[in-house]
C-alpha cells in the first residue's frame, strides 16, 4: 500500500504487489455534483447525452455505494456493502455496455466482493429480480430507460433493487440523491475493461465478476409456476402466437422459453433481437406504439394469441383475434382464474393495483374475499405488501402485471398465464374477457397521455386543480356528482411510511372516476396522463367503443382542468 498522486489529478491510495505504472489500482478522483441526480418512479433516466457526461453515471453509483455502506458507529462511511454480492445487468440499449464497465470499476472500488453479471451486460427486469432472490445476493443495479426510446439521442437509466429483488423504496432513493448532492470524491479502480461475453469468473481488484446466463434462473422460475407439458402440448396441437419482442431484451428471454423449451414453432417471437436502439421501435407496448402487432392480430389469418413487451421486459400488452385487452381487465381475469394455474392453485393472499388503474380487480377480489390494496404508481410500492404476504398479484394500468414469484413487473410471465388461461380453460382471450365482463361488469378505461408539456405550465395545471379540489364534492356534471375530489395519499400499510401528492382523483356516485397525475419517468418537458374508468354492469351496454364511452368522462376532465387551453394542443398525444 502506498499513496500517490497521479497527473491526472487522482490519489493513488493502494495497488497491488507491486509499483509497476500500468498494474490495476484504486484510485480517488475527485468530483462536483450534478443537480437533478433524483430518481423518478423508476429510476434515474435521463438522454444517454447526460449519462455521457464524465463522473455523471460515476457520481451517481458512488452515491449509492456511499448510502449502502452506510455510516459506521462514528459517523464515518461504514462497510455494509463489503464482502457482499451485487446482480448487475440492462436492457442492452445504447450505453448499456460502457455503464457495465464503468459500474464494476466503481463496485471494485467500493468494497464489493462479487457481481453476478447477466452475459454481454443483459438481464431483463424481472430476470434481475429473480437472480436477487434466487442467489439472495444483497441487491442489484438494473440499467434499464424501460419503455423510453433508445439510440445515442434516446434515454438511459438505472436503478437500484434491494435484497427482495425489488426497487428501492423511497427511503433509499432520496437518501442517494441527497449523497449526489455532496458528493466530493469518487473510488475507482482504473483497471482495463474486462470481457463480459464470456460466461465464467473473472477477476477486477479484489472482486469476482461471475458472467452468468441472463435466462437460467428466470426460465427456472417459470418452470416453477406454470404447468410447461400443458403448454407444450398446446403448441403441438398447433396453437398459434406471435409475440413482439420490440428488439428489446424480452426476446432471447421468449425465444428461450417459448420457441426452444415449449416448441412454439420458430418464428413465434418477432423482434427477437435486442438492438441498442431497438430498430427505432418505441418499446411501449400499447396498441399505438405496437401496431404492427395489432395489425397481425386483426388480420383473417391471425394468430390466437398476440402479445408484446417494453424494453426491459416488465409490461405486457395482451391482445386476442381482433381483441385487445386493457392492462386493468387484465389483472381482473388473472385474479379471477388464477387457480388454473399451478403457482397459484393454492389461492391468492391478496391483490394489489395502483390508484389510476381501473377497479376492475377490486370488483374480484370482493367475490373472492380478498384484501385488495390501492397503491402509488410504481411497481416499488408493491414490494412491502409482497415481502409480508399480503398480496400475490400486482398490476398497473400501464401494461404492468405481476407476482410474489419476482418482484418487478413481468412481461413474459404474463403472456404465460394468458397461454396458460386460454390452455386450461380452452377459451380464446376476448371470450375470457367477455365473459369476465358480464360476471363482474365492465370498468371502461382509457389513458390520455399529454406529452412534451412545458414543465411550468404542467406543474401550474396541477397547483390550481389542487386549489380547486375543496370545493368540487357535491358538484354536478351531467349526470353525475363528484362524492371524493383529492390528491391520493398513501400510508404503507406494512411500515407506515407515508407517500403524498400521488395524484388528483375525483370519484363520482356512480363509481366514474377521473385521474390527474405527471408522469416520472420522461425526459424531456412534462407528460400529463389522464385516467379515465367508467363501471357498467348491463352486459348490453357493454360493447361501446372506449374512447366513445368515456367522452363525457373526458369532456369533465377538460371543464375542470383546461388541458386545451393551457397546452395549446388539440387533444391528447396518445390515447389508449
Ligand atoms: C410509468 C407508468 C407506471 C410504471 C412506470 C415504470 O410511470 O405510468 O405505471 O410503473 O412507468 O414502468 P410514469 O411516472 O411515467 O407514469 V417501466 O416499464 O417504464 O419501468
Ligand atoms: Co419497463
Amino acid at each position: 500500500m502506498k499513496t500517490d498522486t497521479q497527473g491526472n489529478g487522482a490519489k493513488l491510495v493502494s495497488f497491488q504487489l507491486t509499483e509497476r505504472s500500468d498494474i490495476m489500482a484504486i484510485i480517488t478522483i475527485p468530483t462536483q455534483p450534478f443537480a437533478g441526480q433524483r430518481p423518478g418512479t423508476s429510476g434515474l433516466r435521463k438522454k444517454v447525452t447526460v449519462f455521457q457526461q464524465p463522473r455523471y453515471l460515476e457520481n451517481f453509483v458512488q452515491a449509492l455505494c456511499d448510502v449502502l455502506n452506510g455510516p459506521d458507529a462514528n459517523g464515518h462511511p461504514g462497510r455494509l456493502l463489503h464482502g457482499q454480492t451485487l446482480v448487475l445487468g440492462g436492457d442492452g440499449r445504447f450505453h448499456n455496455r460502457a455503464a457495465v464497465q464503468t459500474i464494476l470499476k466503481l463496485a471494485a472500488a467500493n468494497g464489493v466482493a462479487r457481481v453476478l453479471l447477466g452475459q454481454g451486460g443483459i438481464l431483463s427486469t424481472p430476470a434481475a429480480s429473480a437472480v436477487i432472490r434466487r442467489h439472495q445476493t444483497f441487491g442489484g443495479i438494473i440499467l434499464s430507460a424501460s419503455h423510453n426510446p433508445g439510440g445515442p439521442y434516446g434515454d438511459f437509466g438505472i436503478k437500484y433493487n434491494a435484497g427482495n429483488g425489488g426497487p428501492a423504496n423511497e427511503t433509499l432513493t432520496e437518501a442517494v440523491y441527497a449523497r449526489t448532492q455532496v458528493l466530493t470524491q469518487l473510488c475507482i479502480s482504473d483497471a482495463a475493461d474486462i470481457d463480459i461475453d464470456t460466461l465464467g469468473m473473472q477477476q477486477l481488484e479484489q472482486m469476482q465478476v461471475q458472467v452468468i446466463d441472463p435466462v437460467a434462473d428466470y426460465a427456472a422460475v417459470m418452470r416453477s409456476l406454470f404447468d410447461f407439458d400443458l403448454l407444450r402440448g398446446m403448441f403441438k396441437k398447433g396453437f398459434t402466437l406471435r409475440v413482439d419482442a420490440m428488439n428489446a431484451v424480452g426476446g432471447p428471454y421468449a425465444r428461450a422459453i417459448l420457441e426452444a423449451e415449449l416448441g412454439a414453432p420458430a418464428g413465434t417471437v418477432v423482434n427477437a433481437v435486442p438492438l441498442q436502439d431497438f430498430g427505432d421501435l418505441h418499446p411501449d407496448p400499447n396498441p399505438v406504439n405496437a401496431e404492427d402487432l395489432i395489425a397481425h392480430m386483426a388480420a383473417s389469418d391471425a394468430p390466437d394469441f398476440g402479445a408484446a413487451m417494453d424494453g426491459d421486459a416488465d409490461r405486457n400488452m395482451v391482445v386476442g383475434r381482433h381483441f385487445v385487452v386493457s392492462p386493468s381487465d387484465s389483472l381482473a381475469v388473472m385474479t379471477a382464474h388464477a387457480r388454473l394455474i399451478p403457482g397459484y392453485r393454492s389461492g391468492l393472499l391478496g391483490v394489489a393495483r395502483s390508484m389510476p388503474t381501473s377497479a376492475a380487480v377490486d370488483r374480484v377480489a370482493k367475490a373472492l374475499n380478498l384484501s385488495c390494496f390501492e397503491t402509488p404508481t410504481g411497481w416499488k410500492f408493491f414490494g412491502n405488501l409482497l415481502d409480508a404476504g399480503r398480496v400475490t398479484l400486482c398490476g398497473e394500468e400501464s401494461y404492468g402485471t405481476g407476482s410474489s414469484h419476482v418482484r418487478e413487473k413481468d412481461g413474459l410471465w404474463a403472456i404465460l398465464f394468458w397461454l396458460s388461461l386460454q390452455g386450461a380453460t380452452g377459451k380464446s382471450v376476448e371470450t375470457l374477457v367477455r365473459e369476465h365482463w358480464q360476471t363482474y361488469g365492465r370498468n371502461y378505461y382509457t389513458r390520455h397521455d399529454y406529452e412534451g408539456i412545458a414543465v411550468d405550465v404542467a406543474n401550474t395545471l396541477m397547483a390550481d386543480l389542487r386549489v380547486a379540489l375543496p370545493a368540487l364534492p357535491g358538484r354536478v356534471f351531467g349526470q353525475r356528482t363528484v362524492s371524493l375530489a383529492d390528491d391520493f395519499a398513501y400510508v404503507d400499510p406494512v411500515d407506515g411510511s407515508v407517500s403524498k401528492n400521488q395524484g388528483i382523483r375525483l370519484l363520482f356516485d356512480d363509481g366514474a372516476r377521473v385521474i390527474f397525475r405527471l408522469s416520472g419517468t420522461g425526459t424531456e418537458g412534462a407528460t400529463l396522463r389522464l385516467y379515465l374508468e367508467r363501471y357498467v354492469a348491463d352486459p348490453a351496454r357493454q360493447n361501446e367503443p372506449v374512447q366513445l364511452a368515456l367522452a363525457d368522462l373526458a369532456a369533465i376532465a377538460e371543464q375542470v382542468a383546461g388541458i386545451r387551453v393551457r397546452t395549446g394542443m388539440a387533444g391528447p398525444s396518445v390515447a389508449t
